[in-house]
């Protein structure tokens, strides 16, 4: 062994190859944000949550799984685009790459429209959306498909299995009339109910599909995560959301995202708490 394999690393990739193991979850950043109309930058974000990940604990007694003795593997960021377009065709088509492998993808956004993307590679699948917004507007700042618009073009072009958006609360009315009519199924952030009860009912909602799961990290309230590209007040605690994330145990996941993070608005606890997310969903798919 050489002085540079003992002591350099190729930090922050964090693929955790294991000489025994194939690697089942397969991680790529998305560092696109051309259709951010607000706190853009969330192209810095990929490489932001694996600085977090590699020094946050990695193991979770819930499930007695450790991720320092499960395979990652890491495949690097997409190639630097603008085009929306490309961005779209590039993800769609490493996602179905990686699925026909029987990987499951773990990405790492960018912006939210990489979910339209996405989740076109993963026919069948419910479709678990964690997002203080709707994302349902038809055209917004002259875009037809970007971060505000991308689950519309999905419903129109995709129709899920399901779409279930947690933690929702804030869109026009126009969008809210569209959810109803497409038969989305919303759950706002938790009210008076208990974080038992809560789970119960997203439990309920979701049962024990194959599902994708999109976390948008707006979902949280920005007291908790108050670097994403759209903040907005009244959301989850991140021990709710963590709580809930977990409460999946159960389902087959086949794929998911983490999108919205905008790293230059950060202390470090919006980068920790997507790293913490990474790490559970990691958790939950190689079980
Ligand atoms: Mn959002």
């Amino acid at each position: 062994m050489s002085y540079s394999d003992l002591w350099l690393t190729s930090a922050p990739n964090i693929s955790n190859i294991l000489k025994d193991q194939t690697p089942k979850v397969s991680v790529f950043g998305v560092p696109f944000d051309a259709t951010s109309t607000y706190r853009s930058g969330s192209r810095f974000a990929p490489n932001a949550i694996r600085d977090a990940f590699l020094n946050v604990e990695v193991y979770f007694r819930e499930f007695d799984v450790d991720l320092e003795k499960v395979c990652i593997e890491d495949l690097g960021n997409l190639k630097q685009t603008g085009s929306v377009q490309s961005m779209v065709v590039a993800v769609q088509r490493v996602t179905e790459e990686l699925r026909q492998m029987n990987k499951v993808p773990a990405i790492l956004g960018g912006e939210h429209t990489l979910t339209y993307a996405s989740y076109a590679a993963m026919k069948g699948a419910s479709l678990l959306i964690f997002d203080a917004h709707l994302d349902l507007r038809d055209e917004f700042a002259d875009l037809r498909l970007s971060h505000a618009t991308y689950l519309r073009r999905l419903l129109e072009e995709e129709a899920p299995a399901e779409a279930i958006v947690i933690g929702a609360r804030a869109a026009s009315k126009e969008e809210w009339k569209y959810a109803e009519r497409r038969k989305v199924k919303i759950i706002p952030p938790p009210q008076d109910t208990s974080l038992e009860e809560y789970v119960k009912e997203v439990k309920s909602t979701v049962g024990q599909k194959s599902v994708y799961v999109s976390v948008d990290l707006d979902v949280v309230d920005p007291a908790y995560a108050p670097a994403v590209g759209n903040p907005e007040p009244g959301g989850l605690t991140s021990r709710e959301l963590l709580t809930v994330l977990t409460a999946l145990k159960g389902c087959r996941l086949l794929g998911f995202d983490i999108v919205e993070l905008a790293p230059i608005a950060d202390s470090g606890s919006s980068a920790t708490l997507a790293a913490k997310v990474l790490a559970l969903l990691i958790a939950l798919a190689s079980m």
